[in-house]
């Protein structure tokens, strides 16, 4: 569905198998050789996620991407897993757009998580200017999304995110202001014996010229 020109809401994309395998599979990458951290952005404020950054690292101190993690650890940032990169672009496509996603930031909420208001906007240049879309999947409990305008101060809509449901901002709607006011704790679908939420919101970073 087409909330604003450029920005889908997909209720239920991804089946419970689907949604399990994604469990299963973050659950893996928050806890392996590079674990998740909470990041402690410019001013000194600590982030109310544990993120961890694949394909390319967003440093929270400068609001760039790095190979490593020079903000928190020096350890190399992981990969992008091939099916990840390949349900961006299927995601994509449902949305009659196309990513070829090279970095996902994978965020783990617990019940008192959140993440204040922002853009996205520090993605390549050229990415952002053709509008190539951030997608994002969400599993476990329930998010309070806000999903507002182009400039910080306009009405924000409050979108319940759930889990299997998928979120697409391009064209137009990019560099809207997005944040998570608060999780719906004990939302989670039983099924998958997980209580938190993991968010994927996959970026491509780069535009090859031409
Ligand atoms: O968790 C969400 O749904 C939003 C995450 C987000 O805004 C981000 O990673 O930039």
């Amino acid at each position: 569905m087409e909330i604003a020109p450029g920005a889908f809401h997909f209720r239920h994309y991804l089946s419970l198998d689907r949604q399990r395998a994604i469990v299963e599979q973050c659950r893996a990458l928050v806890d392996g050789a590079v674990p998740a951290y909470v990041p402690v952005v410019r001013g000194g404020g600590k982030m109310h996620v544990r993120m961890l950054c694949l394909g390319r690292h967003w440093n929270g101190q400068t609001y760039s991407y790095e190979p490593t993690r020079t903000d928190f650890d020096d350890l190399p940032v992981p990969p992008l897993p091939v099916n990840l990169k390949a349900l961006a672009a299927e995601i994509a496509a449902a949305a009659g757009m196309t990513i070829d996603a090279d970095l996902c930031i994978l965020n783990h909420y617990d019940a008192d998580g959140r993440m204040g208001l922002h853009q996205d906007k520090d993605e390549g240049e050229r990415s952002i200017a053709a509008g190539i879309p951030v997608v994002s999947v969400s599993v476990g409990d329930t998010a309070r999304f806000l999903f507002g305008g182009l400039k910080r101060k306009e009405p924000v809509d409050a979108i319940p995110l759930q889990s299997g449901d998928a979120f697409v901002f391009g064209g137009p709607a990019r560099l809207r202001y997005h944040g998570v006011s608060r999780i719906v704790a004990g939302t989670a679908p039983k099924e998958l014996d997980f209580a938190g939420r993991f968010n994927l919101t996959f970026r491509q970073y780069d535009v090859p010229l031409g």
